[in-house]
Parts: C-alpha cells; structure tokens; sequence
C-alpha cells in the first residue's frame, strides 16, 4: 500500500496581502501528477486544508476541484483528510455523503453526546487495490478543541493524550491485527519550530503539547500543525509532512514537499521525501543585515524584468534586511525605488539594531504600570530600546507632541481611566 502524507496547505493564504492562488495551483497540480506516477492508494491530508474557517468560494473550488480530478484519475484512490485549527471542521464535514461516494473521508469534528465521545466514527478502513478487506486503518483525529476532550482522569491530567489513547483503544478493537496508521493535527513534544516563527507562534498555546511516545502503537503516524517538514522525537514513523508552500520568511530554508510511505506485510518498507519545487520564492536581501547605503546597492544589482517575467504573480516576494541606528522615514518608498523595474514583490523589511544588550530596557511592565505609561512615555521606552539610551531627540520630541495633539491625545495622564 502506498500512501502520501501531506498538510497546511493553508489555500487562501495571502502572502503580504498578495494572491498566491497561483501557487496553491502549481501545488496542487504538482500533487496530482505524484499521485498518478507513484501509483498512490491513500492521500493523507493532516488538516490546515484552508487558511481561515471561512474560506472564498474560489478556495473551496479549487479544493473540490482537486478532489474530483483526483479521484477520477485514480479509480481506487482514497483522500483521508482531517480539520486544522484553521479549518471550519463543521464546514469541512457538511459534503461527506457526497465525498463518501467518491472514497473520500473527512473528519471534522469530534462526535459525541453528553457522556461519550464516538471514536470510532474516527477509524476510517484503508484498501489496496482490487482487495475488497481492509488493508489497514486509519485513526483520523482533527484538530481538538476544549470541549472535544475527556475528562482528566487521576494520574492522567492531559486530555489530549487521553483523547488518543481513548481513540486508540477503540481503533485496535476495529482494526485487530492489521495495521494502524494515525492522524492528528497538534504539536508534539520534541517537535523543531522556527525561532521567529510567528506563524506558528499564534496558533500554539492553549491546548497541551503532546508526548509523542502515545504514537508508538501506530505503524505510522500523519502529523500537521508544524510548517517544517521533520520526524518527531527521532522516530522515522511520527512525522510532520510540513506546509507545501512556505507561509513566512522564517521557512525561507525549508525544503518544501510531501511523505511518501509504502506498507508492506504490514511493515513500512520505505519512507520517501518527495520534493516539490515552489513556483515563487522567498528572496532576502542581503544574506546578512547591511546599512541602508549598501543594501540598496545590492537591490539595484537585481536584474531587470524582460520577457521571461512577464508573469508578476511567479516574482519571488523580497524582505530587505537592513541596520538601522535611527529611523529612516523614507527607507521604505527608497527601496520601493530601487526595484522599480525589477522582477520582484516586495514583502517586507526586517530591521536590526547594533545594540546588543537591551536588559536594561525592555524590562516587563505590569498592567498597573502600563496604564500610567503616557505616548511619550512608550515612545521614549521603543526609542530607548531600539536606537539609544539618550531618549529621543529634542526635535521628535516635539513633533511627536505635535502628532498627539492632532489626534487629541493628552500627552499627560492627569488620571486613571477605570473602563
Ligand atoms: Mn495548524
């Protein structure tokens, strides 16, 4: 059996407020043709279908579509998807009779009643080709939420990991000897994260990570929520399959692609990488922050758009990273200047300070402090922070004033405001 793992597809992501439909497309098609030439049975999609619980009809239509093509060019394949965090999973769910026509399983949203939760409407059979009993089982979890989760029990107060190994049990009982493969939409422990990944950032918290060990009953577990493609806690069969398009500057290293697992004997015999090369790059200039005088050097050095980049939705998206010891008012529409006629899209510029050791500074307030804090007050603390520990200078000083009179902001608080 041949199975291809892959999530955070994230379709209806903008990048810097561009359309990377295009992208999403080149993905997709790309997927398409791996699915035909690796001669698939199953296409695991971990969950993070869609960038927001709200999808665009043309989101969703590029997702059916892909969908349909899919299914109609493989005859025997079979599509087990599961919701992310950024997916509606009652959305995702209301097309099952339709999807369960066409051998495709999604899982949304926990089942239950007021005491039980239904596992095993999460255990979907896998089939090889012309074998009419299952081959393997798969434990297909979405992303889960408070209200999904058990009752914590004495000796085990992570819900999580008593969710799966609820859901487990109950899959072993389906599944008995046959092989187990499982799902899930979280992070586990051991698991590598980008240090300034604020993609990942703002959506971990909250729910318990997870010990990746409750895993080692599945032959091989399907894991999204991660952007870096990487196995677990030095397991080979707990992977992450990682976001096929890179979803912030933070993955401008990573190698972007999809898990190719082939079960044999009810063994895994082979696990492959297959890499897809993404249409648009990330492109940062310089490779390490430059003064202002030297970075715009090196954009006027990019070549100019010709014939063969008449397509500005393929121009790789550009951070600029630049020193800066003062603020430069005009850095951005300068560097806008620079790649004027250059095949490129701007995204965003990234700013470094030579100041190493901001302890003194950027000590935490408390909310008490803070509510006492005036504009000039913060602006004197970010200044400080940034640029130096002199304070703003006299003529900012007073323009500032200037700016917050014109927005009515008392520059004193004579008072605390309650509400
Ligand atoms: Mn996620």
């Amino acid at each position: 059996m041949r199975i291809i793992h892959t999530s955070d597809w994230h379709i209806g992501q903008t990048f810097y407020s561009y359309d990377r439909t295009e992208e999403h497309k080149a993905f997709l098609e790309w997927l398409r043709g791996q699915l035909a030439e690796e001669a698939v049975d199953v296409l695991l999609i971990s969950g993070d279908i869609f960038d927001t619980p709200n999808p665009s009809a043309a989101s969703q239509g590029l997702f059916y579509e892909f969908l349909l093509q899919s299914v109609t060019a493989n005859p025997h394949l079979q599509i087990v998807a599961v919701a992310g965090n950024h997916d509606s999973g009652a959305r995702m769910e209301a097309p099952a009779p339709f999807f369960e026509h066409f051998r495709i399983h999604v899982r949304g949203l926990v089942h239950r009643t007021a005491e039980h939760i239904d596992y095993r409407s999460l255990v979907v059979p896998l089939y090889e080709k012309d074998n009419e009993s299952p081959a393997a089982y798969c434990l297909t979890v979405p992303y889960l939420r408070q209200s999904d989760l058990p009752v914590a029990e004495e000796g085990e107060t992570n819900r999580v990991a008593l969710f799966y190994r609820y859901a487990f049990d109950t899959a072993r009982e389906l599944c008995g000897e046959k092989p187990l493969i499982a799902m899930g939409h979280l992070q586990a422990v051991g698991s590598e994260l980008t240090e300034d990944d604020q993609s990942e950032r703002a959506i971990i918290g909250g729910l318990e990570c997870v010990n990746p060990q409750m895993f080692d009953e599945a032959l091989y577990t399907a894991l999204g929520h991660i952007h870096k493609a990487q196995r677990v806690s030095g397991r080979e069969q707990v992977r992450y399959a990682g976001a096929p398009l890179p979803m912030s500057f933070a993955e401008l290293n990573y190698k972007q692609g999809v898990q190719l697992i082939e079960l044999r004997n009810r063994e895994i015999v082979s696990l492959d990488r297959l890499y897809f090369d993404t249409p648009v790059k990330l492109l940062s200039i310089p490779t390490k922050p430059l003064d202002k005088v030297s970075v715009i050097e090196e954009l006027k050095l990019l070549p100019d758009r010709d014939a063969s980049t008449d397509n500005p939705s393929l121009w790789p998206y550009l951070e600029v990273k630049i020193k800066l010891n003062a603020p430069e008012p005009n850095l951005r529409f300068e560097i806008q200047q620079a790649i004027e006629s250059k095949a490129v899209r701007f995204a965003r510029i990234n700013t470094f300070s030579d100041r190493v050791d901001k302890s003194t500074t950027s000590a935490l307030v408390s909310l008490d402090e803070f509510r006492k804090l005036s504009p000039e007050d913060m602006a004197q603390r970010v200044w400080r922070e940034k640029y130096d520990e002199e304070g703003m200078p006299e003529n900012l000083r007073h323009l500032f004033g200037e700016v917050c009179t014109e927005l009515n902001i008392s520059l004193v608080k004579t008072e605390d405001h309650e509400n």
